[in-house]
C-alpha cells in the first residue's frame, strides 16, 4: 500500500458529496498529479467504488469491505479514549496481538483486522473469524481499579455492545450472560475481558470484541450454520462496517465512563430486561461440573443466581450456558 493512500481515501471520504480534483489533493499532500493517480488506481483495486471523471475530479462512491486506517483514526480521534489504533489486514488473532503491545507502556489502544486466522474464544475456543465479514477487534484499557473489578467491566461492556447492535437490527438483540449477544437464538457476537494485574491491581484489560456484521447465512460453516447469525441477515441490509464501528466506540466510552463511577446496580434492570435465559431450563458448566437449571436473577453485583433440579441455589460469577 502507498504511504499516501491513509491520506488520499481520508480526503475522499470526508468530503464523499462532491468531487475532489487531483489538483487539490496533489497540493494538499505535496506530492505530483501522477502520484495521486497511481494511489487512486490502486485504492480501485482494492475494491473502492471511486468515481473519476475528467475536469471534474474524485468521488468515494462506496467503500469495501476493509479498515483503512485513514478513516478510522479521525473516527478513534474524536472519542479520544484510545492513544492509538492499530489497522491490520490479517493477524491471527487481535487479542494476541494487543496483548504483546501492552507490555512495557501504559498506553490505551485497538487493534482492528479485516481477518483473523486464529480468533479466540473463552477456554481457547476458535471464533470463526473470516475476511471482511465482521468486526473483529480488541481494546486495552488501563483503569485504576481492584482485579475484582474485572467481571463488572464484562457486564458495563454487553450492554454497549447490545445497545450498538441493536441499532442495526430489526430484531431484539439480547445478552447471553455473561459473553454472547444473540439475535433471534442465534449467536452474533461472542466477547471476552481478560486483564493483565500485578499486587497493585490492573495493569490492563484487554477486550475482545467479535460481532458478524455482514456475514450472509450461506457464509457460516459447519456447527455454525444452526448456531450464528450476523447483523446483515437481521437488518436486511448491508451494514456500513464505519457506522457500526463508530457507535460501538461512543457506547462503549459511555459504559465504560459508567463503569468507573457507578455500582452495577445502576444498570442491573437494564442488563436484566436485555438478557435472554430467562423462564427456561439451561445446561450450566462451571469449572468443568455440568448441571441444569433455571436462572432466576442477577444480584447487585452481577452474580447470577440459578435454581438447579434438586433445588439447590447456586450464585456464579461466570459460566457457560447452552440454550
Ligand atoms: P465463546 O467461547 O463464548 O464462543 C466460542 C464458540 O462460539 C465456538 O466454540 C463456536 O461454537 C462459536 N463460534 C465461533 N465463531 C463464531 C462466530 N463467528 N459466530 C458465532 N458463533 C461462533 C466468545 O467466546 C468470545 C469470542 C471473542 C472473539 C473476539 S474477535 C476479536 C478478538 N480476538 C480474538 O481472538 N478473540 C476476540
Amino acid at each position: 500500500m502507498s504511504k499516501y493512500s491513509k491520506d488520499v481515501i481520508q480526503i475522499l471520504y470526508t468530503n464523499q458529496s462532491e468531487y475532489i480534483s487531483g489538483q487539490f489533493i496533489a497540493e494538499h499532500l505535496s506530492i505530483s498529479r501522477t502520484a495521486v493517480k497511481k494511489v487512486i488506481d490502486q485504492l480501485k483495486q482494492e475494491g473502492c467504488e471511486i468515481e473519476s471523471i475528467n475536469h471534474k475530479g474524485h468521488r468515494l462512491i462506496e467503500l469495501p469491505d476493509k479498515w483503512y486506517s485513514g478513516i478510522v483514526e479521525p473516527l478513534i480521534d474524536e472519542q479520544k479514549m484510545f492513544d492509538h489504533v492499530e489497522v491490520k489486514a490479517q493477524v491471527d488473532s487481535t487479542q494476541l496481538l494487543a496483548k504483546q503491545k501492552l507490555v512495557g507502556n501504559s498506553n490505551t489502544f485497538l487493534i482492528l483486522s479485516d481477518e483473523q486466522t486464529k480468533g479466540k474464544g473463552r477456554f481457547n475456543r476458535p471464533w470463526d473469524s473470516s475476511r471482511g465479514k465482521g468486526l473483529w477487534m480488541s481494546l486495552v484499557l488501563r483503569p485504576n481499579v481492584p482485579f475484582e473489578m474485572i467481571t463488572k467491566f464484562n457486564l458495563f461492556m454487553a450492554l454497549g455492545i447490545r445497545d450498538t447492535m441493536q441499532q442495526f437490527s430489526n430484531e431484539k438483540v439480547t445478552i447471553k450472560w455473561p459473553n454472547d449477544i444473540y439475535i433471534d437464538g442465534k449467536k452474533a457476537c461472542g466477547f471476552l475481558t481478560e486483564m493483565v494485574a500485578n499486587s497493585d491491581g490492573i495493569e490492563a484489560v484487554i477486550c475482545g470484541i467479535g460481532i458478524n456484521m455482514n456475514h450472509l447465512p450461506e457464509d457460516f460453516h459447519g456447527e455454525l450454520q444452526s448456531k450464528a447469525t450476523s447483523l446483515r441477515i437481521h437488518a436486511n441490509q448491508k451494514i456500513h462496517r464505519y457506522h457500526l464501528l463508530e457507535q460501538l466506540i461512543n457506547q462503549i466510552e459511555r459504559r465504560y465512563h459508567q463503569f468507573l463511577s457507578q455500582p452495577f446496580s445502576t444498570i442491573r434492570h437494564e442488563y436484566i430486561e436485555a438478557s435472554n435465559i430467562w423462564n427456561r431450563t439451561l445446561k450450566f458448566t462451571e469449572n468443568g461440573q455440568q448441571f441444569q437449571g433455571e436462572a432466576i436473577d442477577i444480584d447487585e453485583h452481577g452474580y447470577l443466581i440459578v435454581i438447579d433440579e434438586q433445588q439447590t441455589q447456586h450464585k456464579l460469577m461466570s459460566a457457560d450456558i447452552e440454550l
